[in-house]
């Protein structure tokens, strides 16, 4: 497990700075893009002192910041992406610590201590402990309910309403979709032989599940109402491989109000930032 960096976002300014205890153990091209992103992350040591630490003194002192941050495992892959894009919509402070599932990272004894099922993405919160990623947004939206950008509504009917497009993403969206990027984009790396019956099924159930979302996005802006929420950052990270890497863009062009939904949701600052800066695992 490698600790890698410490973004700190803005809602819309977007800094960077870095902890000391994680940038001192940044490697390779991972450092290298923290360092293009904010000149205060250097890599060179500096009388026993990194300049990472003393990069972090200034800026640490500067913001007023805590040492704990938030720790968000693997964010390379899409689950964990949809806990921090939350965060960056909450503007709140997080490191990451990198995972390879591929590599069988997710099954080490210490990972399992975290998350008993191997999977990711798992969080840490000081002594507080969280898997399951919608558990984990829906978490911090409660908890961080009036910083950052509201994500569960202002009334108990509008959170009615996110909550039920959530549970659609969780059970009528992602199924199809997961199964398409296993099948496509991560077939060799899963040892999957690609299925074209398999591929075929699910794209039809995509559409058919993409049909409905046609319907009610043409009465609505957002899938919940006129407000962006969880219920659509929620389908960021695997809508973004349909459309990056699995080759069935159609699916959501083909759909003029799915289509419109999905250039404002992709299009906000947080979203390309998080794609920016984690790039999927090759
Ligand atoms: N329901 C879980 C599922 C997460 C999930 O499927 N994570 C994938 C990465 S995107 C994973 O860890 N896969 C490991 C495996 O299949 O062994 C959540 O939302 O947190």
């Amino acid at each position: 497990m490698a600790c890698t960096l410490w973004p700190i976002f803005g809602s819309f300014g977007l800094t960077f700075a870095c902890a000391g205890r994680a940038c001192t153990q940044v490697q390779g091209s991972k450092a290298k893009s923290v360092q293009d992103l904010h000149p205060l992350c250097g890599r060179v040591g500096h009388g026993g002192v990194s300049m990472q630490q003393m990069a972090y003194s200034l800026v640490a002192s500067e913001l007023g910041l805590a040492a704990m941050v938030v720790k968000v495992y693997g964010p390379a892959f899409a689950s964990s992406k949809r806990v921090i894009v939350c965060l960056v919509e909450k503007e709140i402070k997080f490191e990451v610590v990198d995972i390879d599932i591929f590599k069988g990272e997710g099954r080490s004894p210490d990972y399992l201590k975290l998350q008993p099922f191997g999977f990711l993405p798992v969080i840490r919160d000081g002594d507080y402990t969280l898997y399951e990623s919608r558990a984990i947004i829906r978490y911090y939206a409660e908890k961080y309910k009036s910083q950052g950008t509201e994500l569960f509504g202002n009334t108990m009917e509008e959170k009615g309403k996110v909550e039920q497009w959530l549970e659609v993403e969780a059970h009528n969206f992602h199924p199809p979709i997961y199964t398409l990027v296993a099948h496509t984009v991560f077939s060799s790396k899963l040892g999957i032989t690609p299925d074209q019956k398999v591929i075929q099924e699910n794209e039809a159930k995509l559409g058919k599940v993409l049909d409905i979302y046609e319907e009610r996005l043409s009465t609505s802006k957002y899938l919940a109402g006129d407000f962006f929420s969880l219920a659509d950052l929620s389908h960021l990270p695997f809508g973004h491989y349909l459309i990056n890497g699995v080759g069935k863009e159609y699916l959501i062009r083909d759909r003029k109000h799915v289509s419109a939904w999905w250039d404002v949701i992709s299009n906000r600052p947080s979203w390309k930032k998080v794609i920016q800066l984690f790039p999927p695992p090759t």
